[in-house]
């Protein structure tokens, strides 16, 4: 962390970024810094591989760039990457992440990113958290714009202070935030119960055909590029639906097969006490012990049956420790 602040003292310029397809803490965290470093006089540009979700509205959102090519490898100012490491960006050529000039802050175990700028601590519940953690650090002074940002990303990836990953000072943190008069149930709302109509419907046809296997600890939904089209749904906008899987009262592992586009399997991963995230990493994924996520081409099927294959494995191996 303390070679990470002086390098955001030292420098002037910053390009801020992080994985594709944002969520509550990868946005959040970005702005919370780009405002933290603005207030210290420094210059920044927010750059992302795709835009926010539509149900968020945020101060400073649309200062994002979404770029449709990656960053030049050249010298260009240094690169803040939150919340995933540079390879997830889609903007970070291996080049460029291996030339430097890279600052990392994130909070995944399966971070694998290298460098002197680093700041990786998988026991936090979230980037924003960090961010906090660093702004503080910093001296900065936190404003509404900040807190929103922030608190926003703490809710994003507690499950709203539901998860495993809330401490109690997770409960100090948001309370200061609040505290700054923030909007606190319209952030809960835009980021739990704010969908499309589509996407409801596209829930009740999907929770119709909710699979369950092993005396119902393993649980899944699947949904087609076709079902997306038919329902008239974003598929950028339902990585949710992982959370009705998980509400089944005896699952173990939740499973969401997404069909994002023709023969692009995105693979969600859930469960309350089993990691996971060693279970996604089989198909080159990662993430947290208990969410995690990974991509898969090829048919639909093939991806359900590979994927349950291994994952009845691991409850089995699971039953014999
Ligand atoms: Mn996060």
């Amino acid at each position: 962390m303390k070679g990470v602040i002086q390098a955001l003292q030292a420098q002037e310029e910053f390009i801020i970024t992080s994985h594709e397809h944002p969520d509550p803490d990868s946005l959040g965290s970005m702005l919370g810094l780009y405002f933290g470093l603005q207030q210290l006089g420094k210059s920044c540009r927010m750059v992302s591989a795709d835009p926010p979700p539509a149900n968020l509205d945020w101060p400073g959102l649309d200062k994002i760039e979404v770029l449709s090519q990656p960053l030049p490898d050249e010298d260009g100012p240094w690169i803040v990457v939150l919340d995933c490491e540079p390879a997830r960006t889609g903007l970070i050529s291996q080049d460029r992440a291996a030339a430097g000039k890279i600052i990392n802050i994130d909070h995944h175990q399966g971070n694998l990113f290298q460098g002197p700028y680093t700041y990786i601590n998988p026991e936090e519940p979230s980037t924003s958290v960090m961010v906090y953690r660093l702004l503080r650090e910093m001296g900065v002074s936190l404003d509404r714009a900040m807190a929103t940002a922030l608190y926003g990303g703490i809710v994003g990836d507690t499950g709203g202070f539901r998860y495993a990953n809330t401490t109690p000072e997770t409960f100090t943190i948001a309370a200061e935030l609040v505290e700054l008069g923030i909007d606190h149930a319209l952030i809960a709302r835009q980021i739990f119960a704010s969908k499309p109509i589509e996407f409801l419907r596209l829930l009740g046809y999907a929770l119709s055909n909710l699979k369950s296997d092993l005396e119902g600890r393993l649980v899944w939904l699947k949904v087609s590029h076709e079902d997306f089209v038919r329902w008239g749904a974003d598929p950028a906008e339902t990585d949710q639906l992982i959370q009705y899987a998980r509400m089944v009262n005896t699952a173990r592992i939740a499973l969401l097969f997404r069909e994002v586009k023709p023969r692009e399997i995105r693979i969600g991963f859930r469960s309350d006490s089993i990691d996971v995230g060693k279970l996604a990493a089989r198909f080159g994924g990662g993430g947290h012990k208990l969410a995690a996520g990974a991509k898969l081409s090829g048919s639909l099927d093939e991806a359900v049956e590979k994927v349950l294959a291994a994952a009845r494995e691991y409850l089995g191996e699971e039953d014999q420790t």
